[in-house]
């Protein structure tokens, strides 16, 4: 039984609403937050979701830049394939893909081999629990002192990188694997007249996401993993690489609305995660107490990845999802994730699938 936001116990010197400790087991520091929600029972729950034997991925978009062989920008993007985005956001570097053939190798045969290099929040990501701190202590989930020197010094001994919440330790309990919920505000806005710019900090709020999934007939259940589709991802799509420039350069995107309020819903809900399409999963900029703020002040990214160790995915592709969900006529299927296994990952592609 988990406790609701009023009920945590309190934790010295931090806001009413920490989750820290409360996943803790045996005396040992969790490191996969919400995630420990994902019990067997949950698991078999999801798995009765599948139905019909389609699996849907949830593609993961790539941004690209600099290609060191191969130019990949500009590719059309209705697929979402590698090199779909030119340049990402907020000052990251893209993808570089290169190519190796054998045939000047000392192999000396007809081959390739390539490698590739990015940023690990340039494209469909999912944030591990210390991508981004809570901001008045710098502290990441469960009060771990994250800082370039702490995070690099604790890569490499073994008993120090048990402590750091990074994506690699979902591997040890078998990836994630839940019932996944789409709120397909998208199609709802569509539907319903309510036109915005996905480039605007257009305000996704709890109320939308309670009355859209009243009409797509969902309840929530412990252990969801909600997904929220906003259409950014698809109208960025539509973008040459120029006009994508120009449009992540505002750093103004549509998303889930951030307050505190808003915060306190979704761990009442008890999600093992949420996931979304736009590129900061809530609306930029954040606005607190009327005024707009800067990237740093992101209310959600705050409660969600440190206070609570609720794992935020973003710039999923979900056009496929939306129209296999219409198809199906329910909003809910099994959903499976596994990162990069790499010690210390911060970010990853979430290679995810939707299985209905
Ligand atoms: C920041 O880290 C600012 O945002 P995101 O998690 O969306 O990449």
């Amino acid at each position: 039984n988990v406790p609701d936001f009023d009920d945590l116990p309190q934790v010295e010197g931090m806001p009413q609403g920490c989750a820290w400790g409360v996943f803790d087991k045996d005396g040992k520091k969790d490191v996969i937050g919400t995630l420990n929600l994902l019990t067997p029972d949950v698991v078999k729950a999801a798995a009765a979701e599948v139905k019909e034997g389609v699996s849907v991925s949830l593609k993961c978009v790539v941004l690209c830049h600099a290609a060191n062989t191969i130019e990949r920008s500009g590719l059309t993007s209705t697929s979402w394939p590698i090199g779909a985005i030119k340049t990402p956001g907020f000052f990251r570097k893209g993808l570089v893909h290169k190519v190796m053939s054998f045939i000047d190798s000392p192999l000396a045969a007809h081959g390739f081999d390539d490698e590739i290099e990015f940023n690990t929040q340039c494209s469909s990501q999912w944030d591990s629990l210390c991508h981004f701190n809570y901001q008045p202590t710098g502290l990441a989930y469960n009060g771990i002192k994250a800082t370039v020197e702490t995070l690099v010094q604790e890569f490499g001994n073994e008993d120090r990188e048990k402590l750091l919440p990074t994506l690699n330790h979902w591997h040890d309990r078998g990836g994630l694997v839940g019932r996944g919920v789409l709120i397909d505000y998208k199609a709802y806005a569509d539907a319903n007249g309510i036109s915005y710019d996905p480039f605007s900090d257009h305000r996704i709020t709890v109320a939308d996401i309670e009355t859209i999934a009243k009409s797509q007939g969902v309840e929530f259940r412990q252990g969801d993993i909600i997904i929220v589709r906003s259409g950014f991802t698809e109208a960025l799509g539509t973008m040459s690489a120029e006009e994508q420039d120009k449009a992540l350069g505002t750093h103004r995107t549509c998303g889930v609305e951030g307050t505190d309020e808003s915060a306190k819903w979704f761990w009442n809900k008890h999600f093992a995660a949420v996931a979304g399409d736009a590129l900061a999963f809530e609306a930029i900029p954040p606005i607190i107490d009327g005024k707009e703020e800067t990237v740093a002040k992101l209310v959600l990214h705050q409660w969600f990845l440190s206070l609570f160790g609720l794992p935020i995915g973003e710039l999923w592709d979900l056009k496929a999802l939306s129209e296999q969900c219409a198809k199906s006529k329910r909003y809910s299927f099994l959903l499976t994730s596994s990162p990069l296994n790499i010690p210390g990952s911060i970010g990853s592609p979430p290679n995810a699938l939707a299985i209905f």
